[in-house]
């Protein structure tokens, strides 16, 4: 490793070393980059790592909402704006209890990347708040968002940073937070926000994308290694937004899913899952995956205990964690690889381990890696702010036309950096390689800022 890049890594861990998840994500990246690096010895002169890796701006902020039973709660917010190098800041709000300040800067960070490997003008940036959207009622949903808008909106605007949905954030939430941000401002600005309802602005195919781009990538890579999804079995992680529609297309594929989960366990079904009934547990009743057994009987419910997630020890030819981050360990890659597994697909963001990930290439396992397999989410918010400024709508059909030639153009990309960097087959590289090459480039041409 070159002397520029150890003192960078050396210096991001002592700056950030009670950032963890930050750090595996800047880890992930400069380990993949040398190559480029190395071949530039100009970008240390113009710190052009050290700039890429500290946030433009982070906002924290306090949210005071009120319950239903009259009290105050406190959370805290936060908007990470990464960089604006080829864009607005863009990129979307977690609602989870476990959001802290080095979960933002890690999707920020990745946020970037992904989003330089979109083709699209979009900068990166991540928010959210450590509100749990559990258990709560809609009216507590709603004063909790007008509240965090009452504040966010004066960091905000079509042409400077422009949130979207993530895990907790969907289009209610959404709907909330633009209620409350045309009436601050008295003006109807569509582009602020994506994963609007289509009613008042949002796009056709916003809420599918994520989980279809993740199958167009899949498609993609099973291609250019003489392989399909026709006939395969399919395990997949969480029973929300990117699950959800990663598992419609994946039938549409001809593929069988066999498993699902959410925090609590995972159900297997051997017959293939019931999709209706997953949306309609999740997205309606807002329920618990378990709720699945009641009217299929036949299936199986295991509980999760520890760590390792129980829906990677079912057998299966592909599997695509889309839950949330470390959320396939070592041990989960190991037993993947027992059971024969030929592809992981990261739909959520960063959900394999440094070393589950190292351990699934070593034993020649296609993995198709977060930055550029679930892209198509954050491609189609930047189509919802295109079809904002036209003021005009695209059909379905079109909206996924483009995604799918988008997410084509992203496999192609991470396949040409891997072979040019000689790391044939290893996208994980590919991918940080492309969206790295761009967005030097860009930061080169626009000097030291
Ligand atoms: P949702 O809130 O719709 O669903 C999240 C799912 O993951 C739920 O099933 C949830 O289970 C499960 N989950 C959340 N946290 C944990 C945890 N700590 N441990 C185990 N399971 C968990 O979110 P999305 O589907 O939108 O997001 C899923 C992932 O995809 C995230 O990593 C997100 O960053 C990423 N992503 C999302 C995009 C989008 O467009 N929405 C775009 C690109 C990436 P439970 O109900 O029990 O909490
Ligand atoms: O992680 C992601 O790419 C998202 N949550 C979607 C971001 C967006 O702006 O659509």
């Amino acid at each position: 490793m070159s002397l520029y890049l150890e003192n960078v890594i050396e210096a991001t861990n002592r700056k950030n070393s009670n950032e963890p998840e930050f750090l595996q994500a800047v880890e992930e990246v400069l380990a993949t980059i040398k190559p480029v690096v190395d071949a530039h010895p100009e970008y240390e002169k113009i710190a052009l790592l050290e700039r890429m890796i500290e946030p433009e701006r982070i906002v924290s902020f306090r949210v005071p909402w009120v319950n239903d039973e009259g009290k105050v709660v406190v959370n805290r917010g936060y908007r990470v704006q990464f960089s604006s190098l080829i864009g607005p800041y863009k990129g979307g709000l977690r609602f989870h209890p476990s959001v802290n300040q080095s979960i933002m800067k890690f999707l920020g960070f990745e946020q970037i990347f992904k989003n330089a490997l979109t083709g699209l003008p979009i900068g990166g940036a991540k928010g959210g708040s450590d509100f749990d959207p559990k258990g709560k009622s809609d009216n507590e949903i709603m004063r909790f968002c007008q509240s965090f808008m009452t504040e966010l909106y004066r960091h905000i605007g079509q042409d400077v940073d422009v949130p979207a949905g993530d895990i907790g954030v969907g289009s209610r939430e959404i709907g909330y937070l633009f209620g409350q941000y045309k009436r601050i401002k008295n003006a109807y600005e569509g582009g602020v926000l994506t994963g609007k309802d289509v009613c008042y602005g949002g796009s056709l195919a916003r809420t599918e994308a994520t989980g279809y781009g993740l199958i167009f990538f899949m498609r993609e890579m099973l291609k250019a290694h003489g392989n399909s999804l026709e006939g395969k079995t399919v395990t997949i992680s969480g029973s929300g937004n990117v699950a959800i529609y990663a598992c419609q297309k994946a039938f549409a594929y001809g593929a069988k899913v066999v498993a699902m989960s959410d925090s609590n366990g995972c159900v297997y079904d051997e017959n293939g899952i019931d999709l209706e009934l997953i949306k309609q547990i999740k997205e309606v009743e807002r329920g618990r995956i378990s709720e699945y057994l009641k009217t299929h009987p036949h299936a199986q419910y295991i509980e999760r205990t520890d760590e390792d997630s129980p829906v990677w020890k079912i057998k299966t030819d592909i599997a695509l964690p889309c839950a949330t981050q470390n959320e396939l360990t070592l041990n989960s890659a190991k037993a993947l690889v027992e059971n024969g597994v030929i592809a992981v697909g990261e739909g959520a963001n960063m959900p394999c381990t440094i070393e589950a990930t190292n351990y699934l290439l070593e034993h020649g396992v296609l993995v198709a890696p977060a930055k550029a397999a679930n892209a198509g989410g954050v491609a189609t918010s930047a189509i919802e702010m295109s079809q904002n400024s036209m003021r005009f709508y695209y059909t379905f059909e079109e909206v996924e036309e483009k995604l799918d030639r988008i997410m084509v153009n992203i496999f192609n990309a991470c396949k040409e950096a891997s072979d040019t960097y000689g790391c044939c087959g290893n996208y994980v590289a590919g991918a940080n390689i492309a969206a790295f090459r761009k967005l030097a480039k860009a930061m080169k041409a626009q000097g030291v800022v």
